[in-house]
């Protein structure tokens, strides 16, 4: 507990973490043992203690282009001495213009409006709301429900939560939107197991979309969002095909598509974004992370013209959109975001991340055999290692072991999602750097057993 007596000092630093009430962290056992950064660069994290940790996860599906890129915090520092905060609303800076186009240049053709957010999460919500109120303007206002996908994640605005489906997300927070469905996961471990890349089963899964339709009626749905691959829930790539046909089925029905990108976004699997990997357009495309390198926090959709111009009615003097956050294209992360494609284009990043993706899987699969090992996938240069549960009870609790092991005693920070490890590194990682990474896995699995 923080100490409010009249003696005590007015921050209790620097060892009271009490006050700070941390986001998605089980709070009790960090503060009894925490891990404390101080410091980044490259493909490495500096502990408040002064260790060098090897980052196999780029802080959290961000540092694409890996830490302490001065060309990025050059640009942040210029931008916050020229122009610290301009309104989004009614008035606009140049430099954000140049982002939007710069992005829509490296999404698919067709993809060709950007709105600006602040997070992946904010980027969900516009999504859903730009697609409700599409179908409003195009007359077809019983157009309201939203379909989701078990396993997937949105973030944590109510509009993400919703539709989102890992259900300890959601289970605490009442009833949600209202008209929500879900299309089931696209993983099952027996036909898929110890898959590299896209599995070859499971594009009959996007078949799931036909009932829901015919339960509840096209008429009534507005959009699909899913992950082309879905990252929190432990890294499970699309099947074969599955996008395609998702594809096929919301065009029929006129149901818009929303790729969530945040995590697939800006190279992870060898391409600007997943939906060129896939050859799928999608309708809406989200994004976040990646696009300032994490330098900033920035998050945004890409709309298709279609829906991006059915907006562009009525009186000229009229808001045509009435969503929008007050950092919104906020000159820092516009400024980071720029510098960012700067470096992602110069050092062509991702075509090495997908000229690195065989490597990278042949490396992950040798920690095939290892005890607790139940499933390897890898896709990108991404990786999910499912372990088998400590015990029936205890979900959670060895892959908690594993993430604490890994950076405490392997000088190696990965994420986890429940007892799945997510290798998620930097796109600047070297063939010896994927063979330290999966190194130290091993050992932590080791250590875990
Ligand atoms: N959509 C997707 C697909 C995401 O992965 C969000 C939305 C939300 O983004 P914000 O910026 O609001 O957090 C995400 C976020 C993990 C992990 O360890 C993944 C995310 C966030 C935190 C941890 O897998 N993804």
């Amino acid at each position: 507990m923080l100490d409010k007596s009249p003696n005590a000092p007015s921050v209790n630093v620097p060892n009271d973490l009490a006050a700070h009430w941390m986001p998605f962290t089980a709070n009790r056992a960090f503060k009894k043992q925490p891990r404390l950064l101080a410091g980044a660069k490259d493909m490495h994290y500096i502990t408040v203690d002064g260790r060098k940790i090897i980052d196999a996860a780029s802080g959290m599906w961000c540092t694409n282009a890996g830490h302490g890129r001065s060309q990025i915090s050059e640009a942040i520092a210029k931008m916050a001495a020229t122009l610290d905060y301009a309104p989004p609303f009614q008035f606009g800076i140049p430099q954000a213009f140049e982002l939007a186009s710069r992005i829509a240049d490296l999404a698919p053709k067709g993809l060709d409006h950007v709105f600006f957010c602040n997070s992946g999460s904010e980027a969900a919500d516009t999504a859903l709301k730009m697609a409700l109120a599409y179908h409003q303007l195009n007359g077809q206002g019983s157009r309201t429900r939203l379909i989701g996908r078990a396993r997937g994640y949105h973030g944590v605005g109510f509009g993400g939560t919703s539709v989102g489906g890992i259900v300890n997300n959601r289970k605490m927070f009442g009833t949600l939107l209202t008209g929500v469905d879900h299309i089931p996961a696209t993983y099952d471990r027996e036909k898929q197991a110890f898959t590299k890349g896209e599995p070859e089963y499971g594009a009959h899964f996007a078949d799931e979309l036909e009932n829901l339709v015919a339960l509840h009626g096209a008429n009534t749905i507005a959009a699909v969002i899913v992950e082309p691959m879905a990252g929190s829930t432990g890294v499970l790539p699309a099947p074969k095909g599955y996008l395609k046909r998702l594809r096929e089925i919301t065009q029929k029905h006129g149901i818009l598509l929303i790729f969530d990108e945040v995590i697939t976004g800006y190279g992870r699997l060898g391409h600007a974004f997943a939906a060129e990997r896939y050859g799928v357009l999608p309708d809406l495309l989200t994004f976040a992370k990646g696009v300032t390198n994490g330098a900033a926090p920035m998050g945004g959709v890409i709309v298709r013209d279609t829906i991006h111009d059915a907006f562009m009615s009525g009186p000229e003097h009229m808001v045509e959109f009435t969503h929008g956050y007050t950092y919104s294209a906020h000159p820092l992360a516009v400024a980071a975001g720029l510098a960012t494609l700067d470096v992602y284009r110069d050092e062509k990043l991702f075509e090495r991340a997908k000229a690195l993706e065989p490597k990278f899987a042949d490396t992950v699969m040798t920690l095939k055999g290892l005890p607790n090992v139940l499933d390897i996938r890898t896709v990108g240069l991404t990786a999910g290692i499912d372990l088998a549960p400590r015990a029936a009870d205890l979900a959670g609790k060895r892959g908690y072991d594993a993430m604490v092991s890994a950076f405490h005693d392997n000088d190696l920070m990965l994420r986890i999602a429940g007892d799945t490890l997510a290798l998620t590194p930097p796109l600047i990682v070297s063939e010896a750097q994927i063979g330290e990474i999966v190194d130290k896995v091993g050992k932590v699995i080791k250590a875990v057993a």
